[in-house]
């Protein structure tokens, strides 16, 4: 195949957003396969959308006071959409859209540049009563990227302009950020300082906002995996505008606001984390010291079947911390969609892929034909993680047909070494290479949690594979093994072009959410279309905890303006007028929003 040339990648020097200039070549080259393959064209927008509860008119009039607030410069109506890809991701849809591209979609984007600019718009949207949506920097591809939940939202693209890293601070271990910090700015920050005995902890693509992720508690790759958790204070503009600094951040002159996250009283950080109670402006995490040295290791295991005793392999070492990061468990179709060629090139059947076709493909990879193989890494010295390697090697050999593959036998550009990156907190963009499966490529997560117990396992694989036999999809699935849980993400890719496949997707995602509860599993993070299905699901004792969300949500937000439907969570202004998605409601409008909400006057 002939690449035709593509227009080249922003920097991180051009852009908060941008590609760091040591990956410049591989964007290009991921963009280049991107879009050769693509046929789909940006669409024009004619009619901006509006929310439901406000006129044209005074829609107008709203804008333009924003216009006047903020500077006109600072507010773009949504008058068309870019699909773009993952680099230049667009802020005004779901740029990996499951059903129609001007489904979830914005009205206008807003780019505050201050936590008194936000707080203005807060405000404004409250004397009008005009829906918002907070973005941090909008990859949050999977899971509906820079979309809205509620059409015709006016979304806050927090990136653009408040994107200062407040503090690295090199004794402690710690830093503090705004939303628009990605993981490349901030790694590329601290190599530049000097500060080397610090690592940061990464996705498996670094794009993302160190905050954002964190919010929707994303996961990452070293020790320090599980984002939420290593997250240490936070400033949020609440939904009535007034502002709170969590933990120690809440007692003037205090110097420990990144160190404990508690401070006094009732921790309030959970109730900002996948949710609609506020706008977070900063937020500060700990950072891992540099264990001085480290080493990646891969081992491959034969059969599909070996998954379940090689979880609980897993499972008391990864407890003991013998197995150290929080390590990926992939499926060998991964590794063969990370060729980064189409489906088409392998098979142009209808139905599932049969494995048999993933099986020969994976001859010609690097670690050769396999069903399964673990990515860790040993860290600190020789001595130390040899200690551990031979427990590990003594295990993992107890499989039939385990190979350890020899690092050395690797050549520079194998994927080994992106995840020898990865696990020591040098982010990357190589990932991205299996949305190339289909034209056009979208993928959606299926996210579930469970023990890491091989019974378990094989239930969700088998939840998994059957529902997308029953959809003609491919799946690719990775464990990615957190302390004492795991989650299951099976990545489904399909042609966004592609109606029928987009319906499939979304009928098969729906289809997995609701086996897999019947068996007592729930998704740790979802999709906006999936939000109600998944929050109906989390109903001990007559749906307790969602109606505990609600309450809190109109007590903090009586208008109801902050991100309705986010995680399921409606306001009063909003409930109990069919606003929520299902298999037998695909609408993501309801019938109207009640024209007298909150008491609260601002
Ligand atoms: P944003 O989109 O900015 O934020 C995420 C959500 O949090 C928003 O939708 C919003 O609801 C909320 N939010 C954001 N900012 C604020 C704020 N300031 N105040 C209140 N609410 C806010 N994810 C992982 O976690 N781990 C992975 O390994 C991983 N691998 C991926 C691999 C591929 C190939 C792809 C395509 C995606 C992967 N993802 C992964 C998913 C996703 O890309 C990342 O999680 C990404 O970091 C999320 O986007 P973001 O950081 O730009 O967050
Ligand atoms: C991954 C992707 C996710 C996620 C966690 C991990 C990694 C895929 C799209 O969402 O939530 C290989």
């Amino acid at each position: 195949m002939t690449s035709k040339p593509v227009p080249p990648t922003p920097l991180l020097s051009e852009k908060h957003n941008g590609i760091p200039t040591r990956l410049f070549d591989k964007a290009q080259e991921t963009k280049s396969g991107i879009l050769n393959i693509a046929t789909k064209s940006e669409s024009e927008r004619t009619k901006v959308a509006l929310p439901q509860g406000i006129n044209q008119t005074t829609f107008r009039v709203a804008i333009a006071e924003l216009c006047d607030r903020l500077g006109e410069e600072h507010v773009e109506f949504v008058t068309k959409l870019d699909d773009g890809w993952y680099m230049e991701n667009p802020n005004t849809h779901d740029g990996m859209h499951i059903s129609d591209d001007s489904d979830f979609v914005a009205s206008v984007v807003v780019y505050p540049g201050s936590t008194e600019e936000v707080q203005t718009v807060v405000q404004w949207a409250n004397a009008y009563r005009i829906p918002i949506s907070p973005i941090s920097i909008g990859r949050n591809y999977g899971y509906g990227g820079a979309a809205p939940r509620v059409r015709g939202a006016v979304v806050l693209d927090l990136g653009r302009r408040m994107n200062r890293i407040l503090d690295i601070n090199p004794d402690d271990c710690t830093c503090l950020v705004e939303p628009g910090v990605t993981y490349f700015a901030l790694y590329e920050e601290i190599q530049a300082r000097g500060f080397q005995h610090l690592w940061i902890d990464v996705p498996d693509i670094g794009g993302g906002s160190v905050l954002g992720n964190a919010l929707d508690r994303g996961v990452g790759y070293t020790p320090y995996g599980d984002h939420w958790m290593m997250h240490c204070g936070m400033e949020v503009v609440l939904p009535t505008g007034e502002v709170i600094r969590t933990g120690m951040g809440a007692l003037p002159g205090n110097n420990s606001w990144q160190l404990f996250p508690y401070g006094f009283g009732p921790t309030a950080d959970g109730i900002f984390s996948q949710s609609n109670m506020g706008v977070v402006t900063k937020m500060g995490f700990g950072l891992m010291p540099n264990p001085g040295d480290h080493e990646s290791y891969l081992y491959t295991f034969p059969k599909d079947k070996d998954l379940s005793q090689l979880i609980d392999i897993i499972r008391p070492l990864r407890i003991a911390m013998i197995l150290e990061n929080v390590a990926q468990l992939r499926h060998v179709s991964m590794q063969v969609g990370l060729e980064g060629k189409p489906r088409s090139s392998y098979y142009k059947g209808k139905g599932r892929i049969p494995d048999s076709f993933i099986h020969e493909a994976a001859q010609n990879l690097s670690h050769g034909d396999c069903s399964w193989l673990y990515y860790g890494m040993s860290y600190g010295p020789k001595e130390i993680r040899q200690y551990k390697l031979d427990i590990i090697h003594k295990e993992f050999m107890k499989i039939p047909g385990a190979r350890r593959i020899d690092p050395a036998s690797l050549p520079a550009d194998d994927y080994f070494w992106v995840r020898d990156r990865i696990a020591s907190g040098v982010p990357d963009i190589e990932e991205l290479r299996w949305v190339n499966w289909h034209p056009n490529g979208g993928h959606i997560a299926f996210s579930p949690v469970s023990p890491v117990r091989g019974n378990d396992a094989t239930a969700l694989w088998d939840i998994a594979r059957k529902r997308c036999d029953e959809y003609d999809l491919d799946f690719f699935p990775t464990f990615v093994v957190g302390l004492r849980e795991m989650h299951l993400i099976v990545e489904i890719v399909f042609n966004r072009d592609d109606p029928v496949m987009r319906n499939n997707a979304r009928a098969c995602l729906r289809g997995m959410i609701d086996d897999a509860a019947q068996r007592g599993y729930g998704e740790y993070r979802t999709h906006l279309a999936f939000m109600d299905q998944i929050a109906g699901t989390y109903n001990w004792n007559n749906g307790a905890l969602l109606k505990f969300n609600e309450k809190i949500k109109d007590c903090l937000d009586p208008n109801g303006i902050m991100a309705p439907g986010k995680s399921g969570i409606w306001p009063a202004r909003y409930r109990g007028r069919g606003w929520e998605m299902s298999a037998s409601d695909e609408s993501s409008e309801g019938k109207g929003v009640n024209p007298n909400p909150g008491t609260v006057r601002l």
